[in-house]
């Protein structure tokens, strides 16, 4: 479907300039706003000197460290349009943190935000490869800005081929040890026109704004990727909790949402003073979407919330639903372009209505950096993605654990994050995890860790009113047995829950 030559950052900015666009808003920050025309003007600066002074060559991987903002943004497409493989970590990453990448995939140059400079400094007598570190947003006279200043704002963008790789993400997923996953230049449009193009269908009237920082590729597809090949615009906030979005909807007036389950939740408390009217669309994901989140969004806001998995292997959502197509509870249908299944454990496609691992396939897929785990994730040509399913009769694939969230108790297959969905039915409920422990009777039981909503006590009176609700709720021999009161809960720096942690914790 792409030419065999191709460069993404030509079809996602230069094209837009060329077509007589360059004018229109494209990113909007709280202290910045840069139209197309002037985007490019910045990241041809930056290609400029990352080839000429700091002896960028094609394929190099360079590291990038930063919150959301224009200059992280102009930096990433740099390095893409000169034929470089960005290579983004999470701000909040700690120096052991950000060496482990740069030594698995061999940086050799990282690109950095000043205010993230203490941890980048403590990281380098860790991560041997790195080599030279450029901060920007810094007035300093041998930053970023300084140096752009004196280059030239046009550069021909990188001839590079549409299967070169451009981007690695990396993922700890819920289990721990990094993984670097690669993708090409084409991955980058096959995700923008599969998802984008037909479940979300942007326009160029669009505004974007959401949570999910750029270096999980939830948030670089949901705040970048879509709405620049859409040719709309964006909002990038460096502070992007449930209350700074709810600050910055009224003033940016953005139409489509990016964030997880668990913001729209926190969120709903707090839409009484708010006028969020802008917004036509609202995509939920990093975290099954429950029942209840879904139906409070709806009677809150009128606005059907669009529910979808994808993974960093698969750089975006594979599974989702456009908003006329709902069904509430189910994730949706396989993404046109993918194609997905259900298999057991030896991999045969099981009938509908039947429990089993979800396998997808499509025009993006894994292909890990050096990793034995790379036979796990990929069978058969099929991503197998570690999550349980299962597809009804009409198609609609329906979430039930993380492979690994499936509790066997009694002989019965009870799935962790459902008990968790009736638990955050109740009102007292702010936060739950459950996990299966050990038990020398029936196997396993459920327990639940649960975060109180301000003013509850975790006593024996609530685990008991919890524990009768969730019989209510759903099949009584789901309810948990034991329940532990926390103030937080462990979660990795996508905001995904950790259970794997309280498993460990619970089985020493
Ligand atoms: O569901 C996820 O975790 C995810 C990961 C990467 C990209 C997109 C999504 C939704």
């Amino acid at each position: 479907q792409y030419p065999p030559r191709l460069n993404c950052v030509t079809e996602l900015l230069d094209r837009w300039v060329a077509e007589g666009h360059g004018d229109a808003p494209c990113l909007v920050s709280p202290t910045e706003r840069l139209t197309y025309a002037q985007l490019q003007a910045r990241v041809n600066r930056i290609c400029n000197v990352l080839v000429d002074r700091l002896g960028m060559q094609p394929g190099h991987r360079v590291l990038l460290r930063s919150a959301n903002n224009p200059m992280m943004v102009a930096c990433y497409l740099a390095v893409q349009k000169a034929g470089g493989v960005v290579v983004a970590t999470m701000p909040m990453l700690r120096a052991k943190e950000i060496a482990y990448p740069i030594e698995k995939a061999r940086i050799h140059l990282a690109l950095c935000d000043r205010r993230l400079s203490a941890d980048m400094e403590a990281a380098r007598p860790l991560a041997p490869s790195l080599r030279q570190i450029v901060y920007f947003n810094s007035d300093a006279p041998d930053g970023l800005e300084a140096m752009i200043a004196a280059a030239p704002a046009t550069f021909a963008a990188f001839d590079t081929a549409c299967d070169d790789v451009c981007l690695i993400g990396f993922t700890s997923g819920t289990t721990g040890e990094p993984k670097g996953t690669m993708h090409f230049h084409r991955d980058i449009l096959a995700v923008c026109d599969a998802y984008g193009g037909n479940v979300l269908r942007p326009r160029a009237s669009d505004r974007f704004i959401g949570s999910p920082p750029l270096a999980f590729t939830f948030g670089l597809g949901g705040l970048v990727l879509f709405p620049l090949r859409a040719g709309a615009s964006t909002v990038l906030l460096e502070r992007a909790g449930p209350d700074d979005l709810l600050q910055a909807i009224p003033r940016f007036r953005p139409t489509i949402c990016f964030t997880a389950p668990t913001a729209y939740r926190a969120m709903l408390g707090k839409l009484a003073d708010t006028d969020i009217s802008s917004l036509r669309a609202c995509v939920s994901a990093g975290e099954t979407l429950p029942r209840a989140t879904f139906e409070a969004w709806l009677a809150a806001t009128g606005i059907r919330l669009m529910d979808g998995i994808g993974s960093t292997e698969m750089l975006h959502i594979f599974i989702a639903a456009r908003p006329e197509e709902i069904r509430p509870g189910a994730t949706g249908r396989p993404v046109p372009g993918y194609e997905a299944k259900v298999i057991d454990d030896a991999g045969h496609e099981v009938p509908d209505g039947t429990i089993g691992r979800l396998a997808v396939r499509g025009p993006t897929g894994c292909r890990y950096i050096a990793d034995k785990r790379q036979t796990v994730y990929v069978q058969d040509g099929w991503n197998v993605t570690g999550d349980t399913y299962l597809r009804d009769a009409d198609g609609y694939f329906w979430y039930q654990a993380r492979n690994d969230d499936m509790i066997v108790s009694s002989g019965y297959n009870i799935a962790g994050p459902e008990v968790e969905s009736a638990l955050l039915l109740h009102p007292a409920v702010a936060e739950c995890a459950v996990i299966g422990v050990p038990d020398a009777d029936r196997g396993a039981i459920v327990k639940a860790y649960v975060v109180l909503a301000p003013g509850h006590e975790g006593d024996a009176a609530m685990t008991e009113t919890l524990q009768n609700f969730v019989k209510a709720t759903v099949a009584p021999y789901k309810y948990p047995r034991a329940i532990e009161y926390r103030t937080e809960l462990p979660k990795t720096a996508t905001g995904k829950l950790q259970r794997f942690r309280l498993r460990t914790e619970a089985t020493p």
